[in-house]
């Protein structure tokens, strides 16, 4: 039998317009369509091998590449069973009941906001695939990866990315809207809080009904999406940072109206969206962004990369800063952790 083992690494995405909510828990069909850019500095490289030997699937997360080879990662309990339950998916997909060895690194501290579970559910999600030599389309892997966690389908395809939300698990899935050679922009990501976030995404999600403003963000969405890919074509960056800053605050005022209320921000967060406004007022093109934690990306055209870096360091409380070009989709190689 050929080697059943395959490796890919996948890029961690921002969101521009932000996923959050679903329509289908189960299946992760999210209640609006949504808009990223795959980020150059955040990834995951995750090698998968089957074999008939294995007695049970083996999880392993190595310690981030930045923090040397000495000390492992911990994937929880709960973790490994999603992981384990994404392999099932593929195994069902193939036909196939052979085990697993899954080893897997990131580029950057896990939960550090960076994304690591759609660089994670991406790289799996197409290492898995190509070990069991599944003939999938791109758009079916993007399907796949979103049953594993909802924003992996967006690190699937090359560049600034539209995942659909579509209405059944066939027409939820994502595509390249533009290859990331379109536009040098920037994703400044400033870290202001390394530790693990304190309310988990998909916990997160299951009470956003409460919130009384969802039903006006869900209502402005579709054009959102219309203005957002109209600025791309015209590459009016003003336009596409006022819309990004928007649906980022839109997105926190619902998780802030939640019963019980969540807010991911601290101080330094709070202080930053401050000073990205006042640095704006004074000519310094840049917007911000924000998930579900306190970190912010502050994105800006390729140009006004080195003035916002130099203005982030002159604020107290940032630990570290990433800088993001964008980067093309989830492609395999041949160099295994294994
Ligand atoms: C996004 N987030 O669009 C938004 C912005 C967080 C805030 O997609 O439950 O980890 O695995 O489908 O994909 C995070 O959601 O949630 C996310 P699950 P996921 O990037």
């Amino acid at each position: 039998m050929n080697s059943m083992k395959a490796t890919a690494i996948a890029p961690a995405n921002i969101a521009f317009i932000k996923y959050w909510g679903k329509a289908n828990d189960a299946l992760r069909i999210p209640l609006n369509s949504s808009f990223s850019m795959n980020i150059s500095g955040a990834y995951t490289t995750t090698t998968v091998e089957f074999s008939p030997r294995f007695i049970r699937d083996d999880i392993v997360l190595l310690a981030d590449s930045q923090s040397g080879d000495h000390v492992r990662g911990i994937f929880s309990e709960l973790e490994k069973k999603r992981i384990i339950e994404h392999l099932d998916r593929i195994r069902l997909r193939a036909g196939v009941t052979m085990c697993a060895n899954v080893v897997t690194q990131n580029s950057f501290p896990k939960s550090s906001g960076a994304a690591s579970s759609a660089s994670g559910f991406a790289a799996l999600t197409v290492a898995a695939s190509a070990a069991l030599q599944l003939h999938v389309s791109e758009k079916e892997l993007t399907i796949l990866a979103r049953l594993g966690s909802g924003s992996a389908c967006r690190s699937i395809p090359d560049g600034f990315v539209v995942w659909e939300a579509g209405k059944k698990s066939e027409d939820s899935y994502a595509y390249s809207l533009h290859p990331s050679t379109y536009w040098e922009l920037r994703d400044i990501l400033v870290i202001v809080d390394h530790s693990s976030k304190k309310v988990s995404t998909s916990d997160g999600m299951k009470t956003i009904q409460s919130s009384p403003l969802l039903s006006e963000r869900l209502h402005n969405i579709p054009h959102k999406m219309v203005a957002i890919q109209t600025a791309f074509i015209e590459k009016d960056f003003e336009q596409v940072g006022t819309i990004i800053e928007e649906d980022c605050l839109s997105m926190h005022r619902v998780m802030q109206t939640q019963n019980p209320p969540i807010n991911y921000w601290n101080a330094v967060t709070e202080h930053l969206m401050k000073e990205v406004v006042s640095w704006r007022k004074a000519g310094l093109a840049v917007y911000f962004t924000i998930d579900a934690g306190p970190n912010v990306h502050l994105i800006c055209e390729a140009i006004d990369e080195k003035r916002v870096v130099d203005k982030v360091r002159t604020i107290k409380g940032v630990e570290s800063i990433i800088v993001n070009a964008p980067a093309p989709g989830t492609r395999l190689t041949k160099n295994h952790l294994f």
